[in-house]
């Protein structure tokens, strides 16, 4: 009897686990603006991160990972259809009331994890507009297309950014915790006669100044881009943005612990405004930017708790990157720059977001799976456009009809078995760029060399650039005109991209 049942136990434990590896859990934990050099197993010595380090240190921590863009709606848009936005007119920086970009008929990561079985959601930032058409939204109602349309079954989004109108969360599709009698309007063409703004009423800037930009209506005491009324009991309180969000991603997970699950978890952390809660205030010596860091790092503990508590830890992927490089200044008087010291969000690249050059979008990136993958830091060149193809070939779903994918599958790089990966990286900071695991090419580009507002080398050149990342990681010599060999078959791989 003992022995049958020993038996039993032993084949339902094989039937299970052999469930569990087909179907892991995905959490894709998707940072805003963190930088390479902003958690402590990346080297930062001012700000400790130990939730996201003990990912890196039980997992692959990547060196050589790079966002698609070097900032937000470009990236996410990559990350979500496995195509590189560049080809895609309209995916730059939207507005707090754009459109939706990625339209409902498109393929995307969601809808893959859907055909594999998944629940699916988004949670936190999203930044990839709402609605029909911009500037049509009625946020009032049910706003569609949106999330949903897409392939994600749940979703609690900011429609775009902290620092974008409208401030309100948005539970499928609809503003939390409206009053149908305060109704909420959006404009980013002109202000509502008699509503307060930063430019014209600083003196009701209580928590936050800008620093440039930033300067029209106030909600929470500070001043946003964009013009809103209305929805009063729906604005939100930035110091507790990461609370609610957090909390929802948790929920999300207790509540499907027990079906495979895609969870896209963008955090506001540690995009401006910075204006952590309370009691992760003085935790650096860096200011809001510094603590933020410190918050970002405590929702990626409250993540891992709940998948521990659900007894899912093991069989879960997570997946910890950014969107883009990290800024200093990024329009707030948040004392970013003053404090900032020997810390170095950048770490040993040139630029940062906004940037053609390496700091744009060579972004932290860690894959754990429990205890299932062997600790190790890669060298692998990897990319967030292999997100889709590589969770294709994980979740055994055929994409080969798919259009209009430049995702390739990595899943052999992303989960360390592979220390290669790809044999080039494509970028974009507002020129093209190629990186080889030896060679950085960035497109010639009549764009401005520097900002000064964000204190960023934006990496843009008139001439062509080629630096030799093996010598060179700074990308300060720029070496084009001695190795014509070399750039030509840098730009012959984008003549190839482009023609695709
Ligand atoms: C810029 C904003 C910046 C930030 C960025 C988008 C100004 C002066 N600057 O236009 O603060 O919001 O857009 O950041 O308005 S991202 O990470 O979402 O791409
Ligand atoms: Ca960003």
């Amino acid at each position: 009897m003992r022995i049958i049942f020993t038996f039993l136990l032993g084949l339902a434990t094989i039937v299970l686990s052999a469930q569990n590896t087909t179907k892991p859990n995905i959490v894709l934990i998707y940072a805003d603006d963190i930088g390479i050099g902003d958690f402590s197993c990346y080297g930062a010595i001012a700000v400790k991160t130990p939730n996201t380090d003990r990912l890196a240190k039980e997992g692959i921590q990547f060196m050589n990972a790079h966002s698609v863009a070097s900032t937000c709606t470009p990236s996410r848009y990559s990350l979500f259809t496995g195509e590189y936005a560049w080809r895609r007119k309209g995916t730059g920086i939207a507005a707090g009331d754009a459109g939706m970009i990625i339209k409902p008929h498109r393929y995307t990561l969601a809808k893959m994890f859907k055909q594999a079985g998944y629940v699916t959601a988004a949670v936190g930032k999203w930044h990839l507009g709402l609605g029909e058409e911009t500037g049509k939204q009625d946020w009032n109602g049910l706003i569609t297309p949106g999330p949903k349309e897409i392939g994600f079954d749940y979703s609690y989004i900011m429609a775009a950014t902290g620092d974008r109108v409208p401030c309100v969360y948005v539970e499928n599709q609809r503003v939390v915790n409206l009053d149908p009698k305060d109704s909420i309007q959006v404009s980013y063409v002109k202000n509502f006669p008699g509503e307060p703004t930063g430019k014209d009423n600083p003196e009701l800037l209580t928590k936050l100044k800008p620093s440039h930009g930033h300067d029209m209506s106030i909600v929470n005491g500070i001043s946003r881009i964009g013009y809103m009324k209305g929805g009063k009991s729906a604005l939100w309180e930035d110091e507790s943005i990461a609370d609610s969000i957090t909390t929802h991603a948790v929920q999300f997970i207790e509540q499907n612990k027990s079906k495979p699950f895609f969870l896209y978890f963008g955090t506001n952390d540690i995009h401006v405004p910075r204006y952590p809660h309370p009691r992760f205030v003085g935790k650096t010596d860096m200011g809001p930017r510094g603590d933020a860091i410190v918050q970002f790092d405590y929702s990626v503990g409250e993540v891992i708790k709940a998948l521990e508590r659900c007894g899912i830890r093991e069989n879960t992927i997570i997946i910890l990157t950014s969107d883009n490089g990290p800024v200093v200044d990024d329009g707030y008087q948040d004392e970013a720059v003053q404090r900032l010291k020997n810390h170095k969000p950048w770490g040993p690249y040139r630029g940062g977001k906004y940037s053609n050059f390496e700091a744009g979008t060579r972004v932290p990136f860690i894959v754990n799976w429990g205890n299932k993958l062997i600790p190790q830091k890669s060298e692998a060149l990897v990319s967030q456009i292999d997100m889709l193809a590589s969770m294709a070939r994980l979740t055994g779903v055929d994409i080969s009809s798919v259009k209009e994918l430049d995702s390739e599958d990595q899943l052999d790089a992303w989960l360390g078995r592979d220390r290669k990966g790809r044999e080039y990286v494509i970028g974009f900071g507002g020129s093209l760029t190629v990186l080889t695991h030896d060679w950085k090419y960035i497109e010639p580009n009549k764009g401005r060399v520097y900002n000064p507002l964000t204190n960023t080398e934006l990496g843009n050149n008139s001439v062509e650039q080629l630096y030799d990342m093996r010598k060179d990681r700074g990308e300060y010599d720029n070496v084009a005109e001695e190795n014509k060999i070399i750039v030509g078959m840098m730009k012959e791989i984008l003549r190839k991209e482009k023609a695709k």
